[in-house]
């Protein structure tokens, strides 16, 4: 990948794919570029949902937040750019819908608090999930996708031209 062209895995979790936000969200990635090399739809199974959540297992919302998961089916993405993790981490915006900027995929799209959430399902729906680091990264992309299931060699646009 290079220390500036990077893969990234997002989610569009069942709450995004229920609401029919699966178009609008991947438009955000491609409008500024992103190229997508990898796309399935998936059920996951509690197993494949636990793996995913692996570094949260010792937080309170690890239950909620695998069976939100594992409530319908995700859309997984590989995306890739120039700084592809941070860049889109930038368009998802606060992990807290209710702080999300406006113009960001949570800032436009949702709106929960902690607080509700709490009352509520325990874990706070917030329709994606992006990676948080490139190293982090490459270990959801193997939860989700096998090798030869991403696309290699092709970028929608060259390092440095978008
Ligand atoms: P992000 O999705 O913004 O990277 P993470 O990785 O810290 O946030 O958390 C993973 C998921 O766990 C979030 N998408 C959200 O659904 C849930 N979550 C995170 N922090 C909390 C919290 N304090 N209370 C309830 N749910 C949370």
């Amino acid at each position: 990948m290079g220390k500036t062209w990077e893969r990234s895995l997002v989610l569009v979790k069942p709450d995004g794919v229920k609401r029919a936000l699966i178009g609008a969200i991947l438009s955000k990635f491609e409008n500024v570029g992103l190229t997508v090399t990898g796309i399935k739809l998936i059920w996951p199974d509690s197993s494949r949902a636990e793996k995913h959540c692996e570094s949260h297992r010792d937080k309170p919302f690890f239950e909620g937040l695998v069976g939100l998961l594992t409530s319908g089916p995700v859309v997984a993405l590989v995306l890739e750019g120039a700084h592809a993790v941070s860049v889109i981490r930038k368009i998802v915006g606060a992990t807290e819908p209710k702080e999300a900027i406006p113009g960001t995929i949570r800032g436009d799209y949702c709106h929960m608090s902690y607080e509700r959430s709490r009352e509520r399902l325990g874990v706070i729906p917030n329709l994606i999930h992006a990676s948080e680091n490139s190293t982090s990264a490459t270990a959801e992309i193997a939860v989700w996708f096998t090798e030869d299931e991403i696309v290699e060699g092709y970028a929608r646009f060259d390092e440095g031209v978008m």
